[in-house]
């Protein structure tokens, strides 16, 4: 059964949701809601660990984006909460440009005219640092 109630007093290791629901403390940043509005998911929990490979974001918020995939990165689109994926871009941030698609195009065309300029032989190469 669920104790509920303002006044309820959490026994020692138990955490106590703001609506009086005692959940115990292990509950506590295991990145699973308990309290109703998720209360024991905002106290300061630390970020959870990302997979090999992945990115994380600058700041930490339960059930808001944090590890994200490299391509994530400077795609013009705000996938972290503090928008961390889409900061220190090279890339201007306004217009044309700042279009996915747009972008890709010109991807392939700054490929393409590297490829002229450096020879076939570097095309792999290039096309690899332009991550397409
Ligand atoms: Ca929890
Ligand atoms: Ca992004």
């Amino acid at each position: 059964m669920m104790l509920s109630g303002r006044d309820t007093i959490c026994p020692s290791g138990m955490f106590r949701c703001p609506e009086g629901k005692c959940i115990p403390s292990l509950w506590v940043c295991n990145y699973q809601r308990d309290c109703e509005k998720g209360e024991d998911e905002f106290q300061s929990c630390p970020p959870p660990e990302c997979e090999a490979g992945q990115l994380t974001c600058g700041q930490y918020v339960f059930n808001k984006t944090y590890c994200i995939p490299p391509h994530y990165r400077c795609d013009m689109q705000v996938d972290c909460v503090d928008g961390t994926d889409e900061a220190d871009c090279t890339r201007p941030s306004r217009g044309l440009a700042a279009r996915p698609a747009i972008r890709a195009v010109l991807k392939l065309f700054e490929a393409l005219g590297t490829l002229v300029s450096w020879g076939p032989y570097d095309l792999e190469k290039t096309l690899f640092s332009y991550n397409i």
